[in-house]
């Protein structure tokens, strides 16, 4: 069954991070839904929590004109980073863009309560920094096949949250959701996985409620990151 509630580890330490919002990474893979769920949890939580967004895109700021298109947020409140060649490393290895443009967004907006980082890069290995993020989210999708979930990776695996996204398309492109969730869930012990569709309420309502926990545990200094880490030591379903 997958497990909602977001996962914490035991150990934690009174760290001093209620002073600052949460730091939400997005990652997966290019079409995922990214930019949508981000533009989802905005319109969703704008009306209790100050949000600002952070992109990053290899050569263009398409991904923050989409969302400032989007009319979900004040337009200055969504910056651009762009990665050049390496979207994978800007957040990950040199976290520095990324970390001096979520700075100036909070000095600016000194009142936020949630930053949402969304990845560039175009693979399933891409996990960002916990220097940079205090969870991250992991977006599949069912267009991607069944069979991505079984596959595993270290995002897939220990990401805070796994998404398979748009469940409505399943019945077009022939895949099992149930069983697509199971296999999630069984590479992911007790990490939570959450089905979801724009279209689905109940699905919205699962997303949003597990961001608004695990702000809650961020803001009472109990959210310890973890490190999904780029191909780190981790378990497989299957033998490699
Ligand atoms: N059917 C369906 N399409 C979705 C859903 N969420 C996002 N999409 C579509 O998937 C495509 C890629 O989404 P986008 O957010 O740009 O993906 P990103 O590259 O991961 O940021 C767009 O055409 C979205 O409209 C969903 O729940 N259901
Ligand atoms: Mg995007």
């Amino acid at each position: 069954m997958p497990d909602h509630a977001p996962h914490r580890p035991p150990a934690a330490p009174a760290a001093a991070r209620a002073a600052r919002p949460l730091r939400l990474g997005v990652c997966g893979p290019v079409g995922t839904g990214k930019s949508s769920l981000i533009a989802l949890l905005c319109r969703e939580l704008s009306g209790r929590l100050e949000i600002a967004v952070v992109t990053n895109d290899i050569y263009t700021d398409e991904d923050a004109r989409f969302l400032r298109s989007a009319g979900v947020l004040a337009p200055e409140r969504i910056r651009a980073v762009e990665t050049g060649a390496c979207p994978h490393t800007a957040i990950r290895d040199d976290i520095s863009a990324n970390l001096s443009t979520v700075e100036e967004l909070e000095e600016d907006y000194p009142e936020l309560d949630l930053v949402l980082l969304e990845s560039g890069g175009d693979n399933l290995t891409a996990t960002y920094s916990p220097a940079l993020v205090d969870a991250q989210v992991f977006v599949l999708d069912v267009a991607g096949g069944g069979d991505v979930a079984r596959k595993g990776g270290p995002g897939i695996e220990r990401a805070d949250l796994l998404v398979v996204n748009k469940t409505d398309l399943a019945p077009y492109v022939g895949v099992d959701v149930p069983a697509m969730l199971a296999d999630a869930t069984a590479a992911r012990g007790e990490r939570p996985v959450i089905g979801l569709s724009r279209t689905d309420r109940a699905s919205v309502d699962r997303i949003v409620a597990w961001v608004e926990e695990v702000r809650r545990s961020q803001a009472a200094g109990v959210l310890v990151p973890s490190d999904p880490g780029p191909m780190a030591r981790h378990v497989h379903a299957h033998e490699h």
